[in-house]
Formats: C-alpha cells, sequence, structure tokens
C-alpha cells in the first residue's frame, strides 16, 4: 500500500477550510471520530428536508460539476428523481484518472465517511436504494478505508435497511477499476459495471434517464458529492457566497511540476492562478502552466492573472478541468512533454471510433517526427496536427478524443512550442 497521500495537502488542519477540514485532523478509519467533527449532520438535515427540498439547496447552491464539465447538479438531480422508471441508481464517479488529478484520493483517503455520507444524501434524494462507488483500481489504501467505512456505517444503521430509522434503505458497493482511463466517462463506467468492454455509450439518452443497467442514474465525481455536505449544514445561500456568481464554493486544485510544495489546495473560486501558485511556491524560470490536465490547455507565464472560476478560464480562452495546475520551469523540453501527452491519449483510446482511433496515432507519429528533429516542427506536421486535431474534436464520440488535441493545439498557439 502506498503512503498516504493525505500528506499532500499544505494547508492541512487549517479552521477555514470546507472540503478539507477534515483531512489530516480525523482518524479516516474511526466513524466516532467522524461524528464528534460534524458528519452525519447534513443527512439529518436532508431527512428534516426530504428529497425535494434537498435537491431545492443543491440548485440554490449553484454548485456544478466537479469532474470537468461543470454541469448543474441539482439539474442532474431533479432530472433522475423525476423519472418514473424503476429502480433508480446513484454512481460516484472515483475513477480519477486525469493526469496529475489526485484530489478525490485525498479526500477518500482522509475522510472517507464524508463521501459515504455524501453519496447517501445524494441517493435519498434522487431516488435511488443502491450506491456503486467506481473507484481507481491503483488506489489500494482508498480501498481499505472506504470498505471499512462502508462496514462500519452498516453495522450502525448508517446504511442499510433503515437509515438512521428514518425508513429509508441505501447501500453502497465498491467496484475496482483495472487501470483505463476512459472508464471515467461515466457511460464507459456503466459498461464496466456492468460487466462490458468499457466504451463510451453515445448521448443522448443521458444518464438522467438511461444509465445504469439502463435505468435513471445519477452520476456524480467524487469532489461534486461532498460538496453537498456543506451545503445543507450552512445553508444554500450561505455556501452560494463563497466564490463567485458564475462558480460557486470552495474548489481543490491539484497543483504539481515545478513548485516548492505540490499537493491539494483549498481555495474559494476566483483565486487567480498567480495567486494558487505564489502559495505553491512557483520557482524560477516558469516556461507554462497546464490547467485542466491532459484534456486541458497551457498558458503562458504571463497569463497567470486568469481567475480560476469556470467563467473566468473559459473567457480567456482555456479550460479549468477538474482542477489540474501543472507547472513547467524552463528545465522541461516541451515538445517531449507534448508527445508524452498524445502517447497517454494514443494508449487511452478505447478505439471504438475511427477520429479518435487514428487521429490520436497520427498525432503522436506528427509529434514523434517533430521530436525527432530536436523539437522544430515542420510547416507541413504543423498542418497535418491542426487537420486531424479538427476531426478529432468535431468527430469523436467522446470527450477523449474531442480533447485529445487540446494541449498541443494550445502550446502551439500560445507557447508556440515549435517556435
Ligand atoms: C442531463 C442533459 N444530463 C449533459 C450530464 C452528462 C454528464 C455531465 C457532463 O465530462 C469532462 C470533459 C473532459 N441532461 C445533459 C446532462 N449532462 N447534458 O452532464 O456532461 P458532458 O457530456 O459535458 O461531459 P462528460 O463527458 O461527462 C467529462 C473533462 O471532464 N476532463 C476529464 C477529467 C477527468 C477527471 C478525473 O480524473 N477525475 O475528472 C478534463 O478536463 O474534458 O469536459 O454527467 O450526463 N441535457
Ligand atoms: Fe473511444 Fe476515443 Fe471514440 Fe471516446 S472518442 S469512444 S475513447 S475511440
Amino acid at each position: 500500500e502506498e503512503p498516504p497521500a493525505a500528506l499532500a495537502v499544505p494547508q492541512a488542519g487549517s479552521p477555514e477550510l470546507t472540503l478539507l477540514r477534515r483531512v489530516g485532523v480525523v482518524d479516516p478509519e474511526s466513524l466516532d471520530d467522524y461524528r464528534a467533527h460534524g458528519g452525519y449532520a447534513a443527512l439529518r438535515r436532508a431527512f428534516v428536508l426530504g428529497p425535494a427540498a434537498v435537491i431545492r439547496e443543491v440548485t440554490d447552491s449553484g454548485l456544478v460539476g466537479r469532474g470537468g464539465a461543470a454541469f448543474p447538479t441539482g439539474r442532474k438531480w431533479q432530472a433522475t428523481a423525476a423519472q418514473p422508471d424503476r429502480p433508480h441508481y446513484l454512481v460516484c464517479n472515483a475513477d480519477e484518472s486525469e493526469p496529475g488529478t489526485f484530489k478525490d484520493r485525498v479526500i477518500m483517503e482522509g475522510d472517507p465517511y464524508a463521501l459515504i455520507e455524501a453519496m447517501t444524501v445524494a441517493g435519498y434524494a434522487t431516488g435511488a436504494h443502491r450506491g456503486y462507488l467506481y473507484l481507481r483500481g491503483e488506489y489500494p489504501r482508498a480501498l481499505r478505508l472506504l470498505e471499512n467505512a462502508i462496514g462500519q456505517a452498516r453495522a450502525r444503521g448508517l446504511l442499510g435497511d433503515d437509515v438512521l430509522g428514518q425508513g429509508y434503505a441505501f447501500d453502497i458497493e465498491i467496484r475496482r477499476g483495472a487501470g483505463a482511463y476512459i472508464c471515467g466517462e461515466e457511460t464507459a463506467l456503466f459498461n464496466s459495471i456492468e460487466g462490458y468492454r468499457g466504451e463510451p455509450r453515445s448521448k443522448p439518452p443521458f444518464p438522467v434517464e438511461k444509465g445504469l443497467f439502463g435505468r435513471p442514474t445519477a452520476e456524480n465525481n467524487v469532489e461534486t458529492l461532498v460538496n453537498v455536505l456543506p451545503i445543507l449544514t450552512m445553508g444554500a445561500q450561505a455556501y452560494a457566497a463563497i466564490g463567485t456568481g458564475g462558480s460557486t464554493g470552495p474548489k481543490l486544485f491539484c497543483v504539481s511540476g515545478s513548485v516548492e510544495r505540490p499537493g491539494i489546495y483549498e481555495l474559494p473560486f476566483g483565486a487567480t492562478l498567480g495567486e494558487l501558485l505564489e502559495l505553491a511556491g512557483v520557482r524560477d524560470g516558469l516556461r507554462a502552466v497546464l490547467l485542466g490536465g491532459a484534456a486541458g490547455g497551457f498558458v503562458r507565464p504571463d497569463e497567470l492573472g486568469i481567475p480560476l472560476t469556470f467563467e473566468g478560464t473559459r473567457e480567456a480562452g482555456t479550460t479549468l478541468g477538474s482542477g489540474v495546475v501543472m507547472a513547467f520551469d524552463d528545465t522541461v523540453a516541451l515538445p517531449r512533454l507534448l508527445l508524452r501527452i498524445a502517447e497517454f491519449f494514443r494508449d487511452e483510446s478505447c478505439g471504438q471510433c475511427v477520429p479518435c482511433r487514428v487521429g490520436t496515432v497520427r498525432q503522436e507519429e506528427a509529434l514523434h517526427r517533430i521530436v525527432e528533429r530536436t523539437g522544430a516542427a515542420a510547416a507541413d506536421d504543423i498542418a497535418l496536427l491542426r487537420e486531424v486535431g479538427r476531426a478529432m474534436r468535431d468527430a469523436s464520440i467522446c470527450g477523449l478524443g474531442q480533447t485529445a488535441w487540446n494541449a498541443v493545439e494550445s502550446a502551439i498557439d500560445r507557447l508556440g512550442a515549435y517556435e
């Protein structure tokens, strides 16, 4: 088992934290300790409010998905709850595989009961009696702690046939991934749980209508779910006052690369990229920052004023994604880094659709030629990359193919990577 990722939380124990306040503070194996630190107050409030009012609170809070696509959580829950078809399912996407992303791991290892409680609230609100927690296969410590938490919660009546004596039945099953990035795509994830190949389905129909086992399903990222706890305990209004009008609440950022203190940082939406890098101790000679992971885009050192919000990054022509911030100094060979990203996408493409299956190979080949020419690009390589990139973006079935050219494009256009 790997050492605890919770060590990588430079702000651990700070009283002003919302999502990370228990990480590094509570004993992740102890339900009593979790309760002593405010655990299960949100679920109690949910039972007082009832499912419809819980969804209203989540909608009013402005919470949007933290997995990268920023879809409004309240709308997703409302659409699931409204489906007449039964049963409904709740799925927690804990297949955290975006390069540079490790925030969900820190929550699951440092505060596992929070996720179990949040899943129970989500199940209650959306009318599900069964929750699946799809966990990245390479997280053995999270697996052990979550299995323990589920067992303890079951033994104490916090999961099972009659949760908290309220007549609501809910239980959670953990399913482990087997190392495929694509299984983090929600419909590939459903296929994986159902025992099929991890290949994305065409959408629509969206999971809220036909998801796991063809049933109405609310699928949320770990960080999205744990945000529901403070929404219920502090109230939607107080929660919405954190951050900006367009991006409410606190956000976890995964900072790595050329910084002194890599790790998970919790900040309200709206801090600038520069402020975050300052906290992490940015090193001299900064050359580029990759925002949003391999599926995201590069920005230049003179763009550190970009506000870390969904609207701010969009306006700046980039993306926040799931909160990845990778800093690269001038010792990093950009052409090689881009080739590495292209290799990743070629490797992880599920191969189901032509634009992505062939496009990721062509992209890698072109980048390989460039590296062999010691980093210089011929004009026809750049033209080919653009053409292949456009085809992948426009015609791929899922986000993997649609975003496989983002980082390379931004490196060419914003960084002048091959000039
Ligand atoms: C009901 C509608 N539901 C959309 C739902 C949809 C899904 C969510 C977002 O995200 C992103 C991608 C990567 N009625 C709906 C609806 N939905 N319209 O909303 O949907 P979508 O299709 O915009 O995106 P997605 O494919 O679910 C993936 C980005 O994440 N990414 C990957 C990150 C990886 C991690 C990780 O390792 N933890 O998060 C990186 O940026 O680019 O934008 O639930 O069903 N009309
Ligand atoms: Fe598979 Fe790529 Fe097509 Fe997605 S875009 S379905 S990963 S081949």
